[in-house]
Formats: C-alpha cells, structure tokens, sequence
C-alpha cells in the first residue's frame, strides 16, 4: 500500500487530499495518515496543506522496496524486491530464496553489505548509504556453459543505465568491470547452481559505487564511484529501475536468439581492452596479447604478434592491461 500511495504521490504534481486517497485505495484517512507519516520518517518531504491536501515535494535517497517499486517499468526484473537493511551479502540472500522457489527477477537489495563478496574469494567493500548492492535471481533454461554471457548483458545494462542517469564516459573491462577514468565503479559477481545439462538458477550479484564520497587506502588506486567522477550525487534507486529496464530487454533477446551476436557492437564499443596489448593471466602463467574484441559467445579474441587468433573464456583467465589495472 505505502508503495502504491508513494507511486500515486511521485505522478502528479497536483495536491492529493486524504479523502481522495482513502477513496483510491480502499483505506481509511487515518492509514492514509499513517503512511504520510512512515513516508516522512524515510526522508520523503511531503507537505501537507489544509483543505488541499498532500504533495510529494522531494524524494529521499533510499533503495528500499517502495522506492524502487514506485518507479520500475520493468516487466518483471525488480518486480519483487527483498530489501535488508543490513545483510551479509545480497547473492546469499537470493540463494536461500532460490533454494525456496522464489521467481525469475527477484530483486534482493541491502543498504549495507557486512561481507560483500567478489570473484575468486575477494572481498567487495559495501559500506553504508552510498552504494548500489543488489542480486538477480534469474532460471533461464539455457546449457550452463552460457551462463557467463549473462555477465556480459549485466556489464552492457549497467553501462547502458549509468549513461542514462548521467553523461559520463562508461566503460567496460572485459568481461565484466565497469570503468570511469581507468578506475572501477562496479563490479558483478554472477554465481549459478546447475547440474551438467540444466541450470536451477543463477544469482547477477552487482555493486556499484555511487555516491561514494572517499575509499579506503587498499582500494583507492582501482575504486572510483559515480560521484567522484561527475561531482554530482545521484538518486540510486533509478539507477536501480534503468539497470532492471536495460537488463530486461537486453535478457530477453538473448534466451531468445542463445548468443549475444546482436549486442557484439556495442558491447565492443564500450571495451576498454579494444586494440590495446594486455596481459592475460592464466594458471599463474602470463601471456601478451592484443585484444580484438568478443565472439557472439562473449569470449575475448586475441591476437599474438604473429597475428595469430584465439579465444579466452572469462571462468579461467585474468586480463590486466600492460601496465596496471586497464
Ligand atoms: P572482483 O573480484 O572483480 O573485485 C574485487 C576486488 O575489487 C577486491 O579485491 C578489491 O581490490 C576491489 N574492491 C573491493 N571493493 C570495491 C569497491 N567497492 N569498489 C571498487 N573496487 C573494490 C567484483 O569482484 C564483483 C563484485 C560484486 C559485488 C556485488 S554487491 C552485491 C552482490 N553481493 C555480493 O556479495 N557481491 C555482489
């Protein structure tokens, strides 16, 4: 109800009297006052004027269910939102609800991560109130071996719905880092739980460094976030409803079609490796290589000095640039 009473709010600019809400909703005047109320204390500014009514006046910067929800045109991507204020990591929360049958698109969202985690056993820093620390749940019934192509449509959707939100040059780290000035500002964490033939599921873990004002030493040479860039604080929940837009469309396609031949373009358009030498580690061992760019199946193609092509798959290989991070 309090997201349907906050949808109603955010479309009109017009003043809304309890009575009509009451009406609207099938609710008496004093819950229509007891959600103002709530509203108020998550940071909503709603003025409240006698004989005219309520208006919504200026939105908070918050990530919880109503506030994403009350935006998301989304189909079914965020259409189901679990929202913690606090939790260990959102990925382990989409596990547990996979594990109980919850859909495709469930949307798990923390304000704060205690144990965010990355790729290999990494670390991922999620403090409080800045950030963006959400996981997808989706089934789609594809050969597992696909299923890292579903981090490529992520870093495409992110790069896509940060571009939407504001103008800044956004790039890709094959297959999966989301760049500003050489620097992270997301990451993706996708883990599946799957049998040799079929996939139960899969979890898109995303962070993304949003109004993150400084970083911790240890990570202050790779990390950067939206507002560091730009100087300007965004209101992360769009941000939230463009990823779920973006990766919806982009998702939908690719179970269609099985292969990512439609979004090899601009995929590649955003790649920060395009033409440039890098180092790829494998097994511990490293190799230098040109990078040309993706196949349909997301692979990365190389090229040696003699010009000679081939294909690196993202679950057993590390791309550095030649000299750093990019
Ligand atoms: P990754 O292994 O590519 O990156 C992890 C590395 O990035 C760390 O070792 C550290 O050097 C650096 N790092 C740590 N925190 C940050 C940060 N906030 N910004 C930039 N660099 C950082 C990338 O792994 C995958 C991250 C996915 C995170 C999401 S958040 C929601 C979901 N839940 C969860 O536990 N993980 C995912």
């Amino acid at each position: 109800m309090k997201t349907k009473i906050l949808t109603y709010l955010r479309n009109t600019d017009e003043y809304l009297s309890g009575e009509q809400l009451s009406r609207q909703f099938q609710v008496s005047r004093t819950a229509v006052w007891k959600y103002m109320k709530q509203l108020r204390e998550e940071g909503y500014e709603i003025e409240s004027v006698p004989r005219k009514g309520y208006r919504l006046l200026k939105t908070a910067d918050k990530v919880t269910a109503s506030e994403i929800l009350s935006q998301n045109k989304a189909q079914w991507v965020g259409q189901e939102i679990e929202y913690f204020e606090s939790t260990d990591s959102t990925n382990n929360r989409i596990r547990s609800f996979a594990e109980n049958g919850r859909k495709e698109g469930l949307l798990a969202v923390a304000e704060e991560q205690t144990g965010g985690k990355g790729r290999w056993g990494r670390n991922w820093v999620s403090p409080k109130g800045t950030g963006i620390w959400i996981s997808l749940l989706l089934r789609p019934q594809i050969e597992p071996q696909k299923a890292s192509m579903v981090t490529i449509l992520a870093a495409l959707a992110l790069v896509k719905a940060i571009k939407r939100t504001i103008d800044l040059d956004v790039q890709i780290k094959w297959p999966n880092d989301v760049i500003i000035n050489g620097k992270k500002v997301c990451g993706i964490l996708t883990e599946m739980s799957a049998e040799l033939e079929a996939i139960h599921y899969i979890i898109v873990g995303i962070g993304i460094n949003a109004n993150t004002e400084q970083f911790d030493e240890e990570i202050m040479d790779r990390a950067t976030s939206i507002y560091l860039e730009s100087g300007k604080k965004i209101k992360r929940a769009k941000l939230i409803v463009e990823f779920c837009q973006e990766f919806e469309q982009l998702y939908e396609i690719f179970i269609e079609r099985g292969d990512l031949e439609n979004v090899k373009e601009e995929y590649e358009s955003c790649l920060i490796n395009i033409g440039k030498t890098v180092k790829i580690i494998k097994n511990k061992q490293e190799l230098i290589r040109k990078a040309i760019g993706i196949n349909e199946l997301g692979e990365l193609i190389v090229e040696d000095d003699k010009g000679t092509r081939e294909t690196v798959f993202s679950g057993e290989v590390s791309v550095r640039g030649l000299y750093g991070y990019v």
